[in-house]
């Protein structure tokens, strides 16, 4: 029926369609990578075991398929018994340490390069490094031409303070909210922190997620890339920890500009601030006329009870 068959072959359409698109398919059995070297090596570490695995995978299978086919039981035959086979024995525990052994090993190169922040590329944004502190878990890039951001999370948005004057605290700092602008080619370390509940920052593309947890500052960083001629490129995520009843809301951006152009932004950024804060203060003033702003005045002249 040609009907029957028309739709037949439009439902295959569409299934194969869906199957091959790279929506679907991308990144299905690995991370996302492609923004940064700490993104590119854990998916890179991923693979490598993923290909272990299938080939250990594929020995063991054929050989229980192969076995069960070729010696499958027929009437009057009487298996060979090959229990208590001390070479067979050795070998498959020998077998499987080794693989275990160079997963091991190639696992704690990898670590490494994931953890540690590399240094920043040549023409990387210089002078806003984070400030020196006993970090245990992740050391300080070498070099100096990096930019540390520190990372809030708080319900139901993620804010990004530039610590441009290497002081540790976000206290004076530039800021944004839900689009974090950083420099290419820079090597950005991230304080990560919480202001309420748990939440979790994670930009697949530009490396693993990192908890923010209130009370403790976890850390972690990334390199991002623009190709030749690009001028900017962003990478998406979103907070992944359920943290409330707008989580699904909680979006990060990271805009990656060209170092010309991260200066002009943050000095942009930085004057726009102060102009906000300067009209704020102004407006404190005129809604409280009473509020001290040179010498504070005496309680007994201001407080309510006279
Ligand atoms: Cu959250």
């Amino acid at each position: 029926m040609p009907a029957r068959a028309f739709l037949l072959a439009l439902l295959a359409a569409v299934a194969g369609l869906l199957a091959v698109a790279a929506g679907a398919s991308a990144d299905a059995l690995t991370p996302e990578s492609g923004g940064s070297p700490n993104a590119d090596d854990i998916d890179r570490l991923y693979k490598i075991v993923f290909v272990v695995a299938i080939v250990v995978f594929v020995g063991v299978e054929g050989t229980l398929l192969y076995s069960v086919l070729r010696f499958r039981a027929r009437k009057g035959r009487i298996p060979a018994q090959i229990h208590g086979n001390t070479r067979l024995e050795i070998g498959w525990t020998v077998g499987a340490t080794l693989v275990l052994a160079v997963i091991t090993v190639i696992t704690f190169i990898q670590l490494g390069k994931i953890n540690d922040p590399q240094r920043s590329g040549p023409g990387g944004y210089a002078g806003s490094g984070r400030a020196v502190y006993a970090s245990v878990d992740q050391p300080n890039p070498p070099g100096g031409e990096e930019l540390d951001i520190e990372v809030n999370g708080q319900q139901f948005v993620w804010r990004f303070s530039y610590d441009i004057d290497r002081d540790g605290n976000t206290l004076n700092d530039p800021f944004t909210y839900e689009e974090m602008v950083v420099p290419a080619n820079t090597t950005v370390t991230l304080d990560i922190v919480s202001q309420d509940v748990g939440h979790s920052w994670w930009i697949p593309k530009l490396g693993g997620k990192m908890d923010a947890l209130p009370g403790y500052t976890n850390h972690t960083w990334f390199k991002a890339r623009l190709k030749p001629g690009q001028q900017s490129t962003v990478y998406e995520g979103q907070c992944a920890e359920l943290c409330g009843r707008n989580h699904a809301n909680m979006l990060a951006t990271v805009r990656v500009l060209p170092v010309p152009q991260f200066k002009a932004w943050l000095a942009r950024q930085t004057q726009q601030i102060k102009q906000a804060n300067t009209a704020a203060a102004g407006q404190a003033k005129a809604l409280n006329p009473l509020q001290p702003t040179q010498k504070p005045a005496a309680p007994s002249q201001t407080g309510p009870e006279k």
